[in-house]
């Protein structure tokens, strides 16, 4: 454990504290780890598209669009290497949600996500994505303090 100390001007602590009481943070050292955790991924995301990930696709669709939901059964079928387990609830009488658990190479992923995204009738696609590395599988990223 390294501890650091970080000088801000007083607008930019200010809104810190702000951001904190918003996300609900108990103390500023948790909220710092995580807004690093979120910049080291993307980071590390931007370099490789060959690094492993685990991600979330989550997705709203209505299931009276023509063909829809044997599309989306179809395409995760086509890629049962990357998908791990699917949550789907019917929100009301045309609506489902879904929340699809990924694993595998982090650019392959990605594109999954995008296919199902552009589905025509899925709707409020965002995937979240974490990048993980074998080596650092009980590393920085994953340690929560
Ligand atoms: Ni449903």
């Amino acid at each position: 454990m390294q501890r650091l100390t970080i000088s801000l001007d007083d607008d930019l602590a200010e809104a810190f504290e702000a951001l904190m009481r918003r996300k609900g943070y108990a103390n500023r050292s948790e909220a710092i780890r995580d807004l690093l955790r979120r910049e080291l991924g993307e980071t590390s995301l931007a370099e490789g598209p060959v690094q492993q990930c685990v991600a979330v696709l989550s997705y709203v669709y209505d299931h009276h669009e023509r063909q829809l939901a044997s599309r989306l059964t179809d395409i995760q079928h086509e890629h049962h290497d990357l998908t791990v387990s699917t949550m789907h609830a019917h929100l009301d009488h045309a609506n489902c949600v879904e929340a699809v658990f990924l694993r595998g190479a982090t650019g392959k992923v990605m594109d999954f996500a995008e296919s199902v995204k552009a589905q025509t009738g899925v709707r409020h696609g965002h995937a979240h994505v974490v990048p993980v590395e074998t080596a650092t599988l009980s590393g920085a990223y994953f340690r929560r303090r």
